[in-house]
């Protein structure tokens, strides 16, 4: 397809972490399977990240990991922009345009804010409160059409799409309002011994609950295998088996399976049997994109090409469409 002809896409994730499982079976597998039918633009959002109190040495370097680990993933900079958003201003000040037509009170109402505010109570700040605003900011830049996210950013999206409504009712059209991109299977993995909350990169103590990208082999088996058993003793998905309805999610994220197929693969089998199983196809899924990983990390120059070239490429775009703004709300033209 020509260039032009594509539409766009445009994800990002928090450099707040190690990569989990759930980073990935959400978002990153799908957005290295759009490179080819989309124009994609894929953010570090750093600037999200200091919504929590972070270390600045740490921060600086889970950045850059966070990039390798993108171009792991089958990410390729020939196709795809990757870039740090705390390189292009753009995003700063065209999240400050749009606080100022965003409401307390639709801000007030967001459940993440809600979650993070109550997990940090000590420091519940205006950048914490304001964070969707930003993420708007993101998308709203690059003229996204279409957003690939985990269900947890679904909120989100909706207010950025009321945000994009309400400017260009006042000024015409300025935005594109994109649309949510949400796969089936891996939209929410849970927390392996408490799956009635999501797997987060940051927000668990325990370290058990989550698996992140680079664990080794047998610390993944070993998550799994203690990972919580339900009562009964058939695999397949129910109400009362949240445990076993997250393992089938992750396997079925991985290989693609309906419901129905991947009951069927542990049709009479012990629920021993099936996490062995499970934790098979995430070490086979994941130990490529480990070595992968490795091999890129030891190559400084390449990286730091690949982050000096996106930045040029982001900022151009980017500021295509803040101009837009900035003209609509009545800025003189600098
Ligand atoms: P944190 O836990 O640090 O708040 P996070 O792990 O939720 O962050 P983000 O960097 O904010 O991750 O999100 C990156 C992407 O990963 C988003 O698209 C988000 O929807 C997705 N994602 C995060 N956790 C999960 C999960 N448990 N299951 C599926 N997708 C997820
Ligand atoms: N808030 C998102 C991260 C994020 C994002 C974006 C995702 C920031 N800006 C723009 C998609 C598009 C999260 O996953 N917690």
């Amino acid at each position: 397809m020509e260039e032009t002809l594509k539409k766009t896409i445009f994800s990002g994730m928090q450099p707040s972490g190690l990569p989990s499982l759930g980073n990935y079976l959400g978002a990153l597998k799908n957005w290295a399977a759009l490179q080819d039918d989309y124009n994609c633009v894929y953010c570090i959002v750093d600037m999200h990240a200091i919504t929590v109190r972070q270390d600045p040495a740490e921060l600086r370097e889970r950045a850059r990991n966070l990039l390798t680990m993108y171009l792991a993933c089958g990410i390729d900079p020939e196709k795809s922009v990757i870039y740090y958003q705390s390189h292009v201003s753009a995003h700063a000040e065209l999240a400050w345009i749009l606080n100022c037509y965003a409401y307390m009170g639709e801000l007030s109402r967001m459940t993440q804010f809600k979650d993070k505010a109550r997990r940090h109570d000590e420091n519940v700040n205006i950048g914490l409160f304001a964070y969707p605003v930003l993420m708007a900011a993101d998308i709203l830049l690059y003229n996204a059409d279409l957003v690939p996210v985990g269900e947890d950013q679904r909120q989100h999206l909706e207010l950025c799409r009321d945000l994009a409504d309400r400017f260009d009712a006042l000024y015409g059209d300025v935005f594109t309002v994109p649309e949510a991109y949400i796969p089936k299977a891996g939209a929410k993995i849970m927390s392996l011994q408490d799956p009635e909350k999501k797997m987060s990169k940051s927000e668990d103590e325990n370290d058990g609950n989550v698996i992140f990208l680079m664990d080794e082999p047998k610390v993944i088996v070993n998550k799994i295998k203690r990972s919580v058993t339900d009562s009964g003793s058939e695999v397949r998905y129910a109400p009362d088996k949240p445990g076993i309805s997250n393992l089938l999610n992750i396997y079925r994220a991985i290989n693609g399976e309906t419901a129905e197929e991947a009951e069927r693969d542990f049709d009479g089998k012990r629920y021993g049997d099936f996490k062995a199983a499970v934790a098979e196809t995430v070490v086979g899924a994941l130990t490529p994109i480990q070595n992968r990983y490795e091999e890129l990390a030891k190559d400084r120059a390449y990286i730091d090409g690949v982050i000096a070239k996106s930045a040029e490429k982001a900022r151009t775009m980017a500021e295509e469409t803040l101009a837009k703004a900035r003209r609509a709300v009545g800025f003189p033209d600098r």
